[in-house]
């Protein structure tokens, strides 16, 4: 049985994850599969990809709290991999992937949110990064991702407090771009996925690798080119006043 269900609406690709009674937590099953089924989109006639939660309650709850305090400090690591592995790939798939946010978005959840383009939440949204309250740290990308999101300082309290971010909020911080009733949520998505879809795709990719590579030039790509630039300035004053 896959945890995962993919259904096809004309250009449009809809993923549910589907283990709704852990509220969809991410075990090492849940990851192998969502790898799986992303490998199998076929991405000649699917143009945007919807990533839900199965249930009214959560979109994803974390990963699994039960299956990671069992893990030997090797099983940790691969884990830790396997989801980066798989939230990259969300990250880099060439087509444009909406995050439909249907509850609970908590730690790795909120991290599969992040790895998606754009987030859309219905009104019973809840964002956290609640690892350090755990004793452990976001381990699928979530400091690098949620302070490239929103503001650094909010992104920070998340992370190092725990604070939880509810739809409203997450609207006011950029996290989302929109809030809908529960029921509204996958109309909407589906809505903003066909407009995109009905766009030139090549133009679409091009535009979705664009803006990753830019925000891959890292600031401490930027910082070392500064300090070479402050570098090369300060020897030039050293030289003029010598
Ligand atoms: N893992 C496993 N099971 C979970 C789960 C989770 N994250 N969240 C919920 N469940 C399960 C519950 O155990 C319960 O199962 P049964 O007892 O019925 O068998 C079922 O889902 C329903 O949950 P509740 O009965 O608790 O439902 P409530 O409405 O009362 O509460 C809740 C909902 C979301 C507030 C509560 O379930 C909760 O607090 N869940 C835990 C949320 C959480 O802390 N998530 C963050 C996990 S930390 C790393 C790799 C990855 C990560 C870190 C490091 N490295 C490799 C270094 C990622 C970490 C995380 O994501």
């Amino acid at each position: 049985m896959s945890y995962i269900k993919y259904e096809q609406n004309g250009f449009v690709g809809v993923l549910t994850i589907d283990r709704e009674k852990a509220l969809n937590a991410l075990n090492s099953e849940v990851l192998a599969d969502l790898d799986a089924a992303l490998d199998a989109i076929d991405l000649d006639s699917t143009r945007c990809l919807i990533i839900t939660g199965a249930g009214q309650k959560s979109f994803v709850a974390g990963a699994d709290i039960g299956e990671m305090s069992t893990l030997t400090k090797a099983e940790g690591e691969a884990f830790g991999k396997k989801g980066n592995d798989v939230f990259r790939k969300i990250e880099t798939l060439p087509i444009p992937v909406i995050a439909a946010v249907n509850g609970f978005a908590l730690g790795g959840g909120c991290e599969l949110s992040l790895s998606c383009d754009i987030r859309l939440a219905a009104e019973n949204a809840v964002f956290a990064q609640p690892e350090t309250g755990l004793g452990i740290t976001p381990g699928f990308g979530g400091t690098q991702r949620l302070a490239r999101t929103i503001n650094v300082g909010k992104a920070k309290e998340m992370i190092y407090a725990g604070t939880k971010v509810k739809a409203p909020e997450a609207l006011s911080l950029g996290l989302v771009n929109a809030v809908y009733p529960a029921e509204e949520l996958m109309p909407a998505a589906m809505k903003l996925a066909e407009r995109i879809a009905a766009n030139a795709p090549i133009a679409v990719r091009a535009c979705k690798k664009a803006v990753n590579d830019g925000l891959r030039s890292t600031w401490m790509r930027q910082l070392s080119s500064k300090r070479s630039c402050s570098a090369a300035a300060s020897r030039r004053r050293i030289r003029k006043t010598a």
